[in-house]
């Protein structure tokens, strides 16, 4: 007797179970037909103060035999898991998102060989400054002889200081673009401001886009106008979701080529520069199909530790390395405590070859 009627009552659970779906998935479907007019309002998801409200109406409205606390609790759950649901939604509509395993970003260069993200190790690698012909030719040189086709070098120097070197200007990339031909290599440099696109396009290959400008969106969207390649660096503060945003202002304005460059985060550490985020990599490569590079210089800030970096960033899973290289690294007009010099570039480079990941 007992027995069936534990069955009934059950039948009867089982029934309600069914209902509560159904109607849990009813919100969940309003929920996302909010998420819509909230999108094109522009407002976010969180809203404490409706959901505050939600809970005293239902607290008015609760007759028992669960408690206010009890039925608080599970409309909590719920308005957590809508808030994730929308959340994730949003986040698949982006376009830097990473929506499958193998999905990649692969950036070919004009000579239809030298590819970024397409599973090979890339090396973008140069002086952090222009500062003369000879001096890029040297570094030219050195590159040139263990086949890196990206060179950087720096016309243009956003320094702390406005009483640091400011850089050669359009000079600089006179230089640059003419040491590169030489050798056969692309030109990667940094620009400062949208008024200067024209101008760079006549020298550079990759544009590169720096720390302080990362969400410069007048920039970044004229960014997206340009058909050469951007390479775009994590900003000093920034969180890898800011960092996605400014490679996604980029992409959204018509322009897929980009690539991210992280020299990690400012911590309270003293002995490094910057503190090298490896994780920032490892979560940047599984949310966005965008190759990602790995600079070994500013986030140490020191010559003496470039190897175990440039070892762990060949195992991070990352798609290249930046280094900064000079043919006197003591005399250098800025970032010379960190800048290799040709023969440290040497036995970085043998002693990478040399590793298999
Ligand atoms: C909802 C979800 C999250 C918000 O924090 C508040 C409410 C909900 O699940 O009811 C829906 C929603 O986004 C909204 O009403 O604005
Ligand atoms: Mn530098």
């Amino acid at each position: 007797m007992a027995e069936s009627q534990l069955q009934e009552l059950r039948g009867q659970v089982d029934r309600i179970n069914l209902q509560l779906l159904e109607l849990l998935n009813q919100r969940a479907k309003v929920v996302e037909e909010i998420s819509k007019v909230q999108a094109q309002m522009g407002t976010g998801f969180y809203d404490p103060q409706r959901e505050a409200d939600m809970l005293t109406q239902l607290e008015m409205a609760n007759n028992g035999p669960f408690s206010n606390e009890t039925i608080k609790a599970l409309f909590r759950e719920i308005f957590r898991a809508s808030l994730a649901m929308q959340e994730k939604d949003a986040r698949a509509k982006i376009l830097v998102q990473r929506k499958s395993p193998d999905q990649a970003t692969v950036i070919t260069m004009p000579d239809g060989v030298t590819k970024i993200g397409d599973g090979s190790f890339t090396y973008l690698t140069g002086s952090c400054a222009i500062e003369s012909y000879e001096q890029m030719d040297q570094v030219a040189q050195a590159l040139h002889k263990h086949g890196v086709k990206l060179m950087r070098g720096m016309a243009y120097k956003p320094r702390t200081s406005p009483y640091d070197y400011q850089g050669m200007g359009e000079e600089g990339l006179k230089i640059a673009r003419s040491v590169a031909d030489k050798y056969g290599m692309y030109v990667v440099s940094e620009i400062m401001d949208k008024s200067q696109i024209d101008m760079f396009a006549d020298y550079v290959d990759i544009f590169w886009v720096g720390a302080r400008n990362m969400q410069n969106s007048f920039l970044l969207k004229a960014l997206g106008k340009i058909k050469q390649p951007v390479i775009l660096k994590n900003g000093i503060a920034s969180t890898l979701e800011e960092f996605l945003y400014g490679a996604e202002y980029i992409v959204s304005s018509g322009n897929p080529n980009v690539i991210l460059i992280t020299r990690g985060i400012r911590t309270f550490e003293k002995w490094t520069r910057n503190t090298l985020d490896l994780g920032a990599i490892a979560v940047l490569k599984l949310e966005s199909h965008l190759p990602v590079i790995v600079d070994i210089s500013h986030s140490a800030g020191r010559r003496d530790i470039a190897i175990p970096m440039a070892k762990a960033a060949l195992a991070s899973g990352a798609d290249g390395l930046m280094v900064e290289v000079h043919p006197n690294p003591p005399v250098a007009m800025s970032d010379a405590k960190q800048q290799l010099d040709l023969k440290q570039f040497d036995t970085l480079m043998d002693t990478l070859k040399k590793m298999k990941i």
